[in-house]
């Protein structure tokens, strides 16, 4: 936290002219690269990698490959005037926009609005991490949002092309709640859903199954008991409702119990991503407010999942967020910064190469070159 609190302070006076919608390099006319500052964090570090797009600003990547492209389903991060607190309000998103590349270091294409919150008829606000899956000839758009009772819930929209635009159901999954969506498919076919998040993400709401507004937001006061775990799902094979209940991704440390509420730097927070290589399968998530992209594994999509160890280290902003995929014979990380504007709530997507060592394992990355 401290941290992040002078990053803030430190660029306070210099950010004066990125308090828009869009990042300065897009309001000053420029194209291609970020403004001069770029590479050279808050407190002088050269950034490993620089932002996809600077005309708008961008968070949460879930990258995928379609036909042969890469496309990057981020959330579009706006300037709604709102100050930072615990619950994630200044995150005020109302839309969707898509990113496609031929080729990891080509040109990036920003689609045009791929979904609007006043065209999702249950939805009022805080459109945050979506993720995307492709079956049977139908685009799936995953998105949490809040409701009109400020409940969040977990939607689906489609379409015929992984741009959009995506029509949205009517109604959230049923089922459905807190926020972070991720749809993995495995290798026979079934495809599943994780999802959830602490503090704003409101999963510590649903503890007992169903919401309770007056649990605590930040202490959670449990931190002796097992943590709260990402939930996982099976899909329908309508892609459009869950064909069970979701049941816990239980994340056990070294001594196979689970990861208690107290161990911070590895508990699980929000952004899960399953990523399955040969036959393990790595639940990767963020650790929120120790600010650490992590990984366990596990034999099964279910879980139980061994905590493993770190796969980035924090990078300029308090959140952090990623997704994995293979393309090109690598694989591929994506993540957000705050490169462009060094305010918490405008982001900027990246992506670096993730190396495993042979038994395994992932070599931890660091966001900066020194
Ligand atoms: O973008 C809003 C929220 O911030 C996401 O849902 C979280 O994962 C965090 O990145």
């Amino acid at each position: 936290m401290l941290r992040t609190s002078l990053v803030v302070l430190g660029l306070a006076t210099a950010l004066s002219a990125c308090s828009s919608d869009e990042p300065a390099a897009a309001n000053n006319g420029a194209t291609g690269a970020a403004h001069e500052s770029d590479g050279i964090s808050a407190d002088g570090k050269r950034f490993l990698s620089q932002p996809l797009v600077t005309e708008i600003f961008t968070a949460d990547p879930s990258a995928h490959v379609f036909n042969g492209k890469i496309y990057v389903y981020p959330s579009h991060d706006v300037d709604a005037g709102i100050p930072d607190d615990d619950l994630g309000n200044q995150y005020a998103m109302h839309d969707y926009r898509v990113l496609e590349m031929d080729k990891i270091g080509g040109p990036v294409k920003i689609g045009p609005v791929a979904l609007d919150v006043k065209d999702v008829p249950w939805a009022a606000k805080q459109m945050w991490a979506p993720d995307a899956a492709f079956k049977n000839g139908t685009y799936y758009l995953y998105f949490p949002a809040k409701d009109k009772d400020g409940i969040f819930h977990i939607g689906v929209a489609t379409s015929s092309t992984p741009m959009g635009p995506f029509k949205a159901e009517p109604k959230p999954i049923a089922g459905s709640f807190s926020m972070d969506p991720n749809v993995f498919t495995d290798t026979d076919g079934t495809s599943y859903m994780y999802f959830g998040g602490i503090w704003g993400g409101q999963l510590q709401n649903w503890a007992k199954g169903k919401y309770d507004a007056a649990v605590g937001v930040t202490d959670l006061k449990a931190d002796d008991q097992p943590a709260l775990m990402p939930k996982v799902a099976k899909m329908s094979a309508d892609m459009r409702s869950y064909a069970e209940a979701p049941r816990d991704a239980v994340i056990l440390d070294e001594k196979g119990k689970p990861l208690l509420g107290g161990d911070h730097d590895r508990r699980f927070f929000e952004g899960t991503w399953m990523y399955k290589r040969g036959d393990t399968y790595y639940l990767t998530y963020s650790t929120g407010d120790t600010h650490f992209l992590v990984y366990a594994t596990g034999k099964t999509p279910y879980g139980p999942f061994t905590y493993r160890g770190k796969i980035m280290e924090p990078v300029q902003g308090w959140t952090t967020h990623h997704s994995i995929v293979d393309w090109g014979g690598k694989t591929w990380l994506f993540y957000h910064d705050t490169q462009l504007s060094g305010k918490n709530h405008l982001r900027n997507v990246k992506v670096t190469e993730l190396t495993f060592n042979a038994d395994g394992t992932i070599q931890t990355i660091n966001p900066f070159r020194d």
